[in-house]
């Protein structure tokens, strides 16, 4: 077998295998020889055994960092991994999409999504997954009412796509409140 093939049951790369398998007998996986690298998917599951993190942070945009890396603070502070992520529901949607489908798989459990302005960052992440989702309404430049237009942003989701949505600015309780989500 060439490196670059993936290991299969394939009867042409084990020999024998398609008479067992006409016997009604076990098909043995083709293991990859000493040496050999591992496939593409075998490296891929690989890397989610390792201790994948439980929280996905992520925001709109990089101006939100300062705000939000108090949920990190808080939640290395109480030992629960997690990841941080930028990207905009409004300027990358499809970033966001993938992010939102692919993160249960990935060992996520809670996501917190913060954003400013027109906040629509965790309802889209919530129209992803159903995974549970903490929204932080964020302060911005040019924020309407101090904040007010990202609370209703985030709080007023329509029935049957619910997002959970903490204090203006306050991240660090949307941490407290995927801690709890934990039960750690
Ligand atoms: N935002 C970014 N894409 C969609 C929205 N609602 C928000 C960010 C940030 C604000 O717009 O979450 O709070 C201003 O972003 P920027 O990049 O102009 O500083």
């Amino acid at each position: 077998m060439s490196p670059d093939e993936p290991a299969t049951s394939d009867s042409e790369s084990a020999p024998g295998a398609a008479g067992e398998a006409a016997r009604g007998e076990p098909r043995l996986m083709a293991a990859p020889a000493a040496g050999e690298p591992m496939s593409e998917t075998a490296a891929e599951i690989e890397e989610l055994e390792v201790d994948p993190p439980l929280v996905g942070i992520v925001m709109g945009s990089k101006s939100d960092l300062p705000a939000m890396e108090k949920a990190e603070q808080e939640l290395t502070e109480r030992g629960i991994r997690s990841e941080t992520r930028v990207m905009s529901a409004h300027r990358e949607p499809d970033v966001v999409a993938d992010y939102s489908r692919n993160a249960k798989l990935r060992g996520l459990r809670v996501i917190i999504a913060g954003a400013g302005l027109s906040a629509a960052l965790p309802g889209v992440v919530a129209a992803h997954t159903d995974l549970p989702v903490i929204g932080v309404p964020l302060t911005s430049r040019t924020s309407v009412a101090g904040g007010l237009d990202a609370l209703l942003s985030i709080a007023q989701m329509p029935p049957g796509v619910p997002v959970a949505c903490v204090g203006v600015d306050n991240a660090r309780n949307a941490a407290v409140l995927a801690a709890r989500i934990l039960g750690s």
